[in-house]
């Protein structure tokens, strides 16, 4: 049966009318921040000209949220599709949403030539320290020590064991007109404020622009909401949130 959405509560007017159930386990930091970049679309007043890439994990959730189009890629490939597809359709507000998974290991070089081209296109690396949707493996996000169901002792920094810091990288080979920022849901007012920067980095400046967000995702890392929110400012220090483009803008 189809649940429609409590109007008691607060919703981004681009959210369907009649939204599926979230597939969303509790406490899941994605939709924390679905929300927030429905509430940034509706304030830019953008529905009615974006596009969203989703790629292969629990980021493709998306597609049961938002009322605009939506184009589903294979893992690590919603970077390309969304290059092509601003291409091919400049007046479009196109962004890519996908796992640090997909971003930071299988779609890492599609991620790389984007910003080193400067595409304007908006990405959002939502990450979770894990291959979520498939179980919690260990991933290059992954911070020293953390256990998952392959690294059952902990990640050995010792061995090749260090955690990978996708904006910082990305800054080093990106436009000096891009946006590159890294936010954390534990953090919604700093988290807002860097969305709307991302988007209207492509709408006035016609550039890429990045934002990596911190996500908890309590049923891999095991953890309660507390425990959830605990391991998250762990995160904070190995994945120091802030801006870091290049010129002030
Ligand atoms: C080419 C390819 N390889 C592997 C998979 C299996 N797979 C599906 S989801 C997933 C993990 C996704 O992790 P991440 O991108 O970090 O997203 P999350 O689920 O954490 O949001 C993998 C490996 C796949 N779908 N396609
Ligand atoms: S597995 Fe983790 S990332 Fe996926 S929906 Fe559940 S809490 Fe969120």
């Amino acid at each position: 049966m189809t649940k429609t959405i409590d109007k008691n509560f607060s919703m981004p007017k681009c959210f369907n009318e009649r939204s599926k159930p979230s597939l969303y386990c509790p406490g899941c930091g994605q939709s924390i921040f679905l929300k927030h970049l429905g509430f940034i679309i509706d304030d830019l007043e953008i529905q009615g000209k974006t596009t969203l890439g989703i790629d292969i994990g629990c980021s493709l959730l998306a597609w049961n949220f938002f009322n605009f189009d939506i184009v589903q890629t294979h893992h690590g490939r919603s970077v390309p599709v969304a290059v092509g597809y601003k291409l091919s359709n400049k007046r479009r507000i196109v962004m890519s949403i996908m796992g640090d998974g997909g971003g930071y290991a299988i779609g890492l070089q599609s991620l790389l030539h984007a910003a080193f081209r400067n595409n304007p296109i908006s990405v959002f690396v939502l990450n979770n320290t894990g291959y979520s949707m498939t179980g919690g493996q260990m991933a290059p996000t992954s911070i020293p020590g953390e256990i998952t169901t392959t690294s059952p002792s902990g990640k050995d920094p010792k061995n090749s064991g260090k955690a990978f810091h996708g904006p910082e990288l990305i800054k080093q080979i990106s436009d000096n007109s891009a946006y590159i920022a890294r936010a954390s849901v534990s953090n919604p007012i700093m988290l807002q404020k860097m969305i709307k920067k991302t988007l209207e980095n492509q709408i006035k400046n016609n550039s890429f622009s990045f934002l990596e967000v911190l996500t908890p995702c309590p049923t891999n890392w095991k953890t309660t909401a507390s425990e959830s929110f605990n391991f998250l400012s762990k995160m904070e220090k190995e994945f120091p949130i802030g801006e870091m483009t290049k010129n002030e803008k």
